[in-house]
């Protein structure tokens, strides 16, 4: 019988969205899980999925089992969005590039794929990261460690002290970095921070798994995908786990890419056919409509033309709201540079978890108890009223 089972706390995140819908408050704002909403504070079906999943149904394409390793257009249309089109190593075959159940799906195969294949036993995660990150690696049998990466006063990055970690780590440590909008302080290194960041991965024999949940966010999709091309050109062997969730808004249909960098084509070829043994006594095959979708529209160089302009749509509303919370914070007599001086979705805001209990609890404004804004689920309408919040909790 299973009377002796505890319950499980529920998702820190994924817990708030469900409080958020129970709150009766008209002037309740939800900056809590990592969604893109639009002006009009909704989830939008971007215009081109909706053109893709049109000429799918048209179709009328039979629903067969994919490949282990998900659909083959897909795979390469994700790859070069991801590697670039040109890029040396995709003409040279020496990327595996499989389907995966979304970034999620994509980082746990690359666990299970670095500790069943590569002997890797220690992983190091950023401190601090989006939590899920802790327990995947752990649940593919690593051990878990964290690199520093925050400064104490949360203004930036601490260069040096996230240096001296990696320094410290030995040889084959699977070390887990954001691509991107980094998860939750919105801190990226600059392009200067990544090749030195690169330097040492290789000089101390480090795994890298690049993260990249949020392409197109950040600073642009091609400029968002500098660290993992540069780990390309530098020729080093890596792990990549990026995500369709939020660039195409199809959180729900689960569709990532976990790409393997290998050598040469050889070696990648032997790395898909083990990754499709993973695949298969996990999951078998990867479901068919997100990949369509994604594939139709990377496919056909005018839809994606047309993606290229919604997603940047997306993130120029995002720049603007950080400069927006900004602006509301000086009328209100407060530095909020940090969200300017952040990239992708989230802020980190330096509030304590009680003070987000408060910001919560009086003001109805739900962000992470970590401190963490969804800039994302800011407007016109609600923005003064969350930077006069913030504020009233600043000065408490
Ligand atoms: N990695 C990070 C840092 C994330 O924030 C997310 C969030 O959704 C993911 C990976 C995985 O996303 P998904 O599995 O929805 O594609
Ligand atoms: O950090 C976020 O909000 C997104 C969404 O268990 C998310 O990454 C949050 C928690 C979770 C899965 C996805």
């Amino acid at each position: 019988d299973f009377a002796a089972l505890a319950p499980m706390p529920d998702d820190p995140i994924l817990g708030l969205v469900e409080l958020f819908k129970k709150d009766p408050r008209e002037t309740k704002v939800n900056l809590g899980v990592g969604v893109y909403l639009n002006e009009a504070g909704f989830l939008p079906l971007m215009e081109c999925v909706e053109e893709a999943e049109r000429r799918l149904l048209e179709r009328h394409l039979p629903r067969g089992y994919m490949p282990m390793s998900g659909m083959p257009q897909y795979c390469a249309s994700v790859q070069k969005l991801v590697f670039g089109k040109d890029h040396a190593a995709v003409k040279a075959g020496r990327i595996s590039t499989i389907q995966t159940l979304g970034g999620t799906g994509a980082l746990q195969l690359a666990a299970a794929f670095a500790h069943q294949f590569l002997g890797v036993n220690q992983g190091v995660v950023s401190d601090p990261t989006w939590g899920n990150h802790i327990a995947i690696l752990k649940a593919d049998g690593l051990e878990v460690g964290k690199y520093a990466y925050l400064k104490a006063d949360r203004s930036g990055i601490d260069f040096e002290a996230f240096k001296a970690a990696l320094n410290a780590l030995p040889a084959k440590t699977l070390v887990l970095l954001h691509g991107c909008c980094h998860n939750p302080t919105g801190f990226d290194f600059s392009h200067d921070e990544w090749r030195e960041v690169v330097k040492i991965l290789v000089e101390r024999d480090l795994l890298p798994l690049i993260d990249m949940a949020y392409q197109g966010f950040g600073a642009g999709l091609e400029e968002d995908a500098f660290a993992i091309r540069l780990l390309a050109d530098e020729g080093v062997t890596f792990l990549a786990a990026t995500s369709c969730s939020k660039n195409f808004g199809l959180y729900g249909e689960r569709v990532g890419a976990l790409h393997i960098v290998c050598d040469n084509e050889k070696e990648a070829q032997v790395v898909t056919s083990i990754m499709k043994r993973i695949v298969r006594q996990e999951y078998s095959n990867p479901p068919t409509h997100g990949g369509q979708i994604v594939a139709e529209v990377l496919g056909d160089p005018e839809l994606q033309a047309s993606w290229r302009k919604e997603v940047e749509g997306m993130r120029s509303r995002i720049v603007g709201m950080r400069e927006a919370l900004y602006a509301a914070g000086k009328a209100e007599g407060l530095d909020f540079s940090f969200a300017v001086k952040q990239h992708g979705m989230f802020s980190f805001t330096g509030l304590s978890a009680e003070e987000m209990d408060l910001l919560r609890e009086k003001y109805g404004v739900y962000g992470v108890r970590n401190g963490r804004i969804c800039i994302a689920g800011l407007n016109h309408r609600n923005v003064e009223y969350v930077a006069k919040s913030l504020a009233a909790v600043f000065k408490a």
